[in-house]
């Protein structure tokens, strides 16, 4: 594979201009990456806005079908990788993590179901601390990634009194077992990313100067496939847990499919002629 990357780097897009997060796009591939590596990449109100806003064009972006979900770093301050230490705890009031507008929100699980129901895949690519809201974020991406020697995956949510009680712990449940997913809330030790591949909540471990190459093959090599293959098999893998919104997610893209049929076109043109549709040339193909 090997295909190198040529960034092109979104300071802006429309009107927000990114502070907390770095964007960029190469090949088919967005890079998304957590940019406050003083506060080991915690995430404030800002942060999440501009990630909405990163993923958002980069599910609208027909050339993308793969988004990395990285972070830059080290600290400036003593050279400690992290890839998200979860919710901004210094603007976490009464009633969630309040912004410049003071309004109180916990907007990140909007930013997680982006993540989720985007027809692309998202890989989560951990070279550092992975904690709290930075942990239920690599839960949620599709694959994970690993640095060998700097990721540390740990759940701080019941020690700060904030914790994710949907994908980040239940969903994690599913990867890692019951007892597991409920050692690490309860105990909220550290997890190399070796012992984290064991539990089978990461998919490979990587050298860490390779981290981020690796990350970008891991892309190239899903862009090879059919991209209608790789949307409705993440739709089918997520339908289980999802529930209703799970179906109607992956009964959406059958109706899309629908759309794209003889018999559909007659179906629309029918009703837009004002006759009766005719399907009896129409197949009932076992
Ligand atoms: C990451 C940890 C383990 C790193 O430890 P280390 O290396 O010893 O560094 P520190 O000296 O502790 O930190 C360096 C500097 O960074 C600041 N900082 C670190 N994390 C945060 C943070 N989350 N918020 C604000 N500042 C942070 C430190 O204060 C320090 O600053 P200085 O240099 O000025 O002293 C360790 O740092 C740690 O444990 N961090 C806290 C992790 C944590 O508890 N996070 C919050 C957990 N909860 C959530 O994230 C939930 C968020 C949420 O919005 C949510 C709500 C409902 C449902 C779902 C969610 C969801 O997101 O999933």
């Amino acid at each position: 594979m090997n295909q190198k990357a040529d960034w092109k780097v979104i300071e802006k897009l429309n009107n927000i201009t990114f502070e907390d997060i770095t964007y960029k796009k190469s090949n088919g591939v967005a890079r998304i990456a957590f940019n406050r590596p003083e506060v080991r990449n915690a995430f404030r109100p800002q942060t999440v806005t501009e990630l909405y806003r990163a993923f958002l064009d980069a599910r609208e972006d027909t050339s993308i079908g793969v988004v990395l979900l990285s972070s830059e770093g080290p600290s400036p301050k003593d050279g400690v990788y992290s890839f998200c230490s979860g919710g901004d705890q210094t603007k976490r009031g009464y009633q969630g993590y309040v912004g410049e507008d003071g309004m109180p929100r916990l907007n990140i699980l909007e930013v997680q179901r982006l993540m989720r129901f985007m027809p692309k895949a998202v890989i989560a690519v951990v070279n550092g601390w992975a904690v709290g809201g930075g942990h239920s974020l690599h839960v949620v991406c599709d694959l994970t990634l690993a640095s060998k020697e700097h990721a540390i995956f740990k759940q701080t949510d019941a020690d700060v009194t904030s914790f994710d009680g949907g994908y980040g712990s239940a969903y994690l449940a599913k990867m890692v077992g019951q007892k597991r997913a409920r050692e690490i809330f309860f105990l909220g030790r550290n997890y190399s990313a070796q012992e984290a591949y064991d539990m089978g909540m990461v998919n490979a471990v990587i050298p860490h100067e390779e981290l981020e190459d690796t990350a970008y093959d891991w892309a190239q090599e899903i862009l090879e496939k059919s991209p209608t293959s790789i949307k409705m098999l993440k739709f089918a893998f997520n339908l289980t847990d999802d529930g209703m919104v799970g179906q109607q997610v992956f009964a959406g893209e059958a109706t899309r499919l629908t759309y794209m049929t003889d018999e559909a076109k007659e179906g629309r043109d029918a009703f837009l002629e004002k006759r009766k549709p005719n399907f009896k040339d129409i197949k009932w193909i076992p």
